[in-house]
């Protein structure tokens, strides 16, 4: 059935039980073939230099017209290349995880797989991983099995570095999730979700009851709330770091992950604070700007949607924040703000009039087990 993966270090379905940890035998670099895999004759290997503004147009188009779409291919992800840029260069980054494949004879690039390092703690482990993200083969060479060998090089390419563990999400089912998230959506300008069938009007309703329905305040609510600032690095780490400790699955950020990942930027991350009396911080939200290409529709071509990034209810309980991250998407010029069912969020997602989602979102780790499948509440990490 899973031809490619049943031959990786990863949880089978039938797995029976086993040890916490890792899956195979422990390695060392030196270990680690040392030539790249070989591709089909008529494709080459390609490191992509995102600052380069050739190649993340190439990277762009890649993604654009092949990455990910919803399950009746109306919607597809369009990532920015201002986004690409920022998710790809995080603290430790390395040039050769931004790995393509091209065609030999003409340069254009057809696949697409990334790296990025992080410190992701698994219940009581922490450890030094990647995520992988960005995974593209063009839609013409679909069904190839490239996508198996883009995964081999990639992991080799990381295995060199010492590091011998991955998170990874993905709308589709493999061996095997840790979790299993549910997409919620938050309708900010209805009319036009209903016009690009986003969503349908509801049994019962007009236009103008739905328009009301969904109406959100020109201002945010909670006091305090301003954008974060450089000078609250170290508040936001002690905040995160308090937080992310509940959660079974969660990233360890230190001061430069969070200078790099929660610094706002426009038209690509957005990062709020709660600045109480004598500057303490008590609490924060954010949210990325992640648009969609409208496949076929006469009256739209994107969608603007909001996904909630990383949140930290404290003094402000967490149905107040996200109503205000919501208020911001909107001012903002998003149409619809996107969480999963992860952290706390079911506590809030229906008070705060989200509608249930068709997509799921699974959670894979490569060589780590875990004793048994997680709740999405158990999982505080977000995956750009
Ligand atoms: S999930 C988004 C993935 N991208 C898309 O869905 C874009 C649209 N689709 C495509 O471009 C976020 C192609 O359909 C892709 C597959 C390229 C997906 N993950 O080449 P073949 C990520 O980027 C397996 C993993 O013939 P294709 C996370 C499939 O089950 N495996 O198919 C990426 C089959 O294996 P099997 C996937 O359609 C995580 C094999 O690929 C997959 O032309 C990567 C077929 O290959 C997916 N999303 O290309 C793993 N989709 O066993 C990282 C299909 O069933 C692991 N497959 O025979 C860790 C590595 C690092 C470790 C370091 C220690
Ligand atoms: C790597 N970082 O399925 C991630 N989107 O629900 C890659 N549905 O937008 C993997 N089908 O439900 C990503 N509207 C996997 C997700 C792939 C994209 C995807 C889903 C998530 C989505 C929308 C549109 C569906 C169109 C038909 C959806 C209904 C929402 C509505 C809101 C108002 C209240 C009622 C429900």
């Amino acid at each position: 059935r899973y031809a490619f993966w049943e031959t990786q270090p990863v949880s089978q379905f039938d797995d029976q039980a086993a040890a916490e940890g890792p899956i195979d035998a422990p390695k060392t670099v030196a270990d680690v073939r040392q030539e790249p895999y070989t591709l089909p004759k008529e494709f080459e290997w390609s490191t992509c230099d995102v600052n380069d503004t050739k190649t993340v147009e190439e990277i762009y188009q890649l993604l654009t017209f092949n990455y990910v779409e919803d399950d009746d291919n109306m919607f597809r992800f369009d990532y920015s290349q201002d986004f690409l840029k920022w998710a790809l260069q995080p603290p430790g980054t390395r040039p050769e995880w931004v790995l393509g494949v091209r065609v030999a004879s003409s340069g254009k690039l057809v696949g697409f797989i990334t790296a990025v390092p992080a410190r992701v703690r698994v219940r009581a482990a922490a450890l030094a991983m990647v995520e992988i993200n960005y995974l593209c083969v063009h839609k013409k060479l679909r069904a190839k099995r490239l996508a198996p060998v883009l995964i081999k090089e990639i992991t080799r390419r990381v295995n060199l570095a010492g590091i011998w563990q991955a998170a990874y999400t993905a709308g589709v089912v493999l061996p095997k999730p840790v979790a299993t998230a549910t997409y919620w959506h938050r309708a900010l300008q209805p009319k036009k979700l209903i016009t690009v069938n986003f969503t349908r009007l509801a049994p019962r309703m007009t236009m103008a009851r739905t328009i009301k329905l969904f109406k959100l305040p020109a201002e945010p609510v909670t006091p305090g709330l301003r954008p974060m600032e450089h000078r609250d690095i170290p508040q936001v780490v002690a905040l995160l770091g308090v937080y992310l400790a509940r959660f079974q699955i969660a990233p360890q950020f230190d001061g430069e992950d969070v200078a790099h990942y929660l610094l706002p930027i426009p038209g690509v991350v957005h990062s709020y604070v709660v600045e109480a009396e004598g500057g303490r911080l008590t609490d924060m939200l954010s949210f990325y700007t992640l648009p969609s290409t409208v496949i076929n529709n006469a009256q739209h071509s994107k969608l603007a949607a909001a996904f909630q990034y990383y949140t930290v209810p404290a003094a402000t309980p967490l149905a107040q924040l996200m109503g205000d991250a919501l208020v911001l998407a909107h001012s903002t010029g998003h149409d619809v703000f996107n969480a999963l069912d992860i952290f706390q969020n079911s506590e809030v997602l229906k008070t705060l009039k989200f509608g249930i989602g068709d997509g799921r979102l699974r959670y894979y780790l490569y060589n780590w087990r875990v004793p048994a499948e997680l709740q999405p509440s158990d999982v505080g990490l977000v995956l750009l």
